[in-house]
């Protein structure tokens, strides 16, 4: 089998093991908002992919790899769980050129915050540094935060986490704390069963097998930009960015044009690679995981382009779909 064809970890096709509603009388539904929060490349988007099954929301080594809000939505029982991931919290503001952007992941992170029942703050377990720390002193008060320390795999020892942990009680009234890895499914359906609790008792916002609320075209767009920059590792910078030039569909298939936009003419070559071999394997990766996801064909078109600072232009921010 082709490595490129293996599930992502979230992405393996289960049945759905949500069992039947025994009674479906509404006023014992449950749902709610859950918000989840950190600093850059702490797991978040991961975890959400685990919680609900599937990949709606991109995820790399690269800190800042989610731009936008992503609803990814999962129902169990008689509670739709309405999930909301989250830019990583930016503090550097070191990257030349990027103020804008910057200032638009952190307003989304902070109206977020603002809306949901729950919050879900993520750490890396064992860790609480600067970035954390300004993330957390986000949560508005009284709003009951569960304190989820994540990549537990990488933790040689539990035992050395308790100190770890008495100190994190003391910097917030976390209403639970769970240690887990975001890749296990096992660990998420745990975490599901904690947070039910805290969703009000009403009826759901989204139908029963709803995933997510952002479109085929959106997703599309995101899993180019994922393949772009794991594809690209460390030397290009992370303002690049992906625009649908057209995305029709036709029966089962799926005919889009995109652009990759990147801030200078060095990064083209970087996108390209030699022979333009690389832009291919970022086309042929992200095709090929469109057409898991729309069980359909997929042809795509990339091309790329260079328009300087994009990512510190307000104007052009809103144009690529930026809120
Ligand atoms: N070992 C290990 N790696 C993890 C775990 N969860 C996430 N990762 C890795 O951490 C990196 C960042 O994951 P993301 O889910 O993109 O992180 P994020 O918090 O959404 O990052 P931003 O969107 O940039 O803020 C990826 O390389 C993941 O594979 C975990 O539980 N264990
Ligand atoms: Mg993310």
């Amino acid at each position: 089998m082709n490595p490129d064809e293996l599930p992502t970890p979230a992405g393996d096709d289960e049945p759905a093991a949500a069992e039947p509603t025994p009674h479906s009388g509404e006023a014992a539904r449950r749902c709610g908002l859950i918000a989840i929060v950190g600093r850059p490349n702490v797991g978040k988007s991961t975890l959400l992919n685990t919680l609900i099954g599937q990949k709606v929301s991109i995820t790399s080594r690269k800190a800042q790899t989610t731009r936008h809000r992503i609803t990814g939505i999962t129902t169990e029982g008689d509670t739709q769980f309405v999930f909301v991931d989250t830019p990583g919290f930016q503090t550097r503001h070191t990257v030349r050129g990027t103020a804008a952007l910057n200032r638009n992941l952190n307003k989304t992170v902070q109206s977020v915050l603002g809306d949901v029942d729950v919050v879900l703050f993520l750490v890396e377990a064992g860790r609480f540094g600067l970035d954390d720390a300004k993330v957390l002193n986000l949560i508005p008060p009284g709003k009951p935060a569960i304190l989820v320390a994540n990549k537990l795999d990488l933790v040689r020892r539990r035992t050395d986490l308790l100190p770890w942990l008495q100190q994190m009680q003391e910097r917030h009234a976390f209403t639970e704390f769970v240690p887990l890895t975001a890749t296990k499914k096992d660990d998420a359906r745990r975490l599901l069963g904690i947070i039910r609790p805290h969703l009000p008792a009403q009826d759901w916002y989204y139908d029963e097998d709803a995933l997510t609320d952002r479109s085929e075209k959106f997703l599309a767009a995101e899993l180019i930009r994922e393949k772009l920059f794991r594809l690209t590792g460390d030397e290009l910078p992370y303002t690049s960015t992906v625009q649908i030039d057209s995305y029709k569909e036709e029966g089962q298939l799926r005919r889009i044009a995109a652009t990759i936009v990147v801030e200078r003419e060095a990064h083209k070559g970087m996108v390209i690679g030699e022979g333009g071999e690389r832009l291919k394997r970022i086309g042929s990766e992200a095709r090929q995981e469109l057409e898991r996801l729309t069980e359909g064909k997929v042809f795509l078109e990339l091309w790329v382009k260079v328009r300087s600072g994009w990512a510190d232009d307000e104007q052009r921010l809103k144009s690529y779909g930026y809120e």
